[in-house]
């Protein structure tokens, strides 16, 4: 990211909320090694984008994202750590310029060449899920995924691998989470990571939810910023803690009860599940 970048009216405001969204996820525990990855659409702060001269040779990409043309995505560089993220974005993101339709995308250059680095290896999932808020008008603007570490555990017990089982416990542990995440989490079965199968799954899953749980992996969450996108996994992952907290005392979580959810979510205004 350029002198070019930096420069953009609104952007420091990106860059606060990407620094403090990834320190809290390395924080957590949900970021080991280059665990996890993040995009923001920001073609909003930019009057104009910058000159042709200014990106690298086009790349690329399998599939086509045609709502995503001319658009402008920061990204989380393959192999890039959380911790590294938080502490320094040009170093560890890649500006991305969808052209060619939505056929390829190119990257602005770094001031060192020796900096180039490519994007996450989940961008056939990020893009595919940009280009949904695109074509939908959708104010989501940010995608995170990361390890959650309990909720993942969650999807390790099979009984637990199933959406309406997994959502019901999840809101019965505190009231957060039925207010929160009324839609609850979307849940994806087990696939291979970076696969295009994983992106559609995903993309199927966010049509009714903002938050999906990848069996065995992860979650994934989108917002207008990052940190809303954040507090979905975070406050998913709370649920998640204390169930797990219960457990380990030796006690099974009694739960709110399902009427006292219900009054909840009407004295809120929240539609009842349908599942
Ligand atoms: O970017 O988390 O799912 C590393 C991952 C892949
Ligand atoms: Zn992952």
């Amino acid at each position: 990211m350029s002198v070019l970048i930096t420069g953009i009216a609104g952007i420091g405001q990106v860059r606060d909320e990407i620094t403090t969204v990834a320190g809290f996820l390395w924080h957590k525990g949900w970021a080991e090694r280059n665990a996890g990855n993040l995009s923001y659409n920001i073609t909003q702060y930019f009057d104009a984008p910058p000159g042709d001269s200014d990106f690298e040779a086009p790349v690329a990409l399998p599939r086509t994202f045609a709502n995503l043309n001319d658009q402008l995505l920061l990204v989380t560089a393959s192999n890039s750590r959380m911790r590294d993220v938080a502490a320094d974005i040009p170093a560890n993101m890649c500006l991305l310029q969808i052209i060619d339709g939505g056929k390829a995308y190119r990257q602005l250059k770094k001031p060192a060449p020796e900096k180039m680095k490519p994007p996450t290896s989940e961008l056939p999932t990020h893009l595919a899920i940009h280009d949904k808020l695109c074509a939908e008008n959708r104010p989501e603007k940010v995608v995170i995924h990361t390890h959650p570490n309990r909720l993942i555990a969650m999807t390790h017990i099979r009984e637990f691998c199933n959406q309406s089982v997994i959502n019901n416990i999840l809101w019965s542990m505190q009231p957060e989470t039925c207010v929160y995440i009324h839609d609850g989490l979307g849940f994806v079965p087990y696939m291979q990571t970076g696969s295009d199968a994983l992106a559609l799954a995903t993309l199927a899953a966010l049509d009714r939810h903002r938050i999906v749980l990848w069996e065995k992996h992860g979650c994934l969450a989108i917002g207008e910023n990052a940190r809303e996108a954040f507090d979905l996994i975070d406050i998913a992952g709370k649920s998640a803690d204390i169930f797990f907290i219960c457990r380990n005392a030796g006690f099974q979580a009694e739960g709110i009860p399902l009427a006292e959810l219900k009054k909840l979510r009407e004295s809120f205004g929240i539609a009842q599940p349908e599942e």
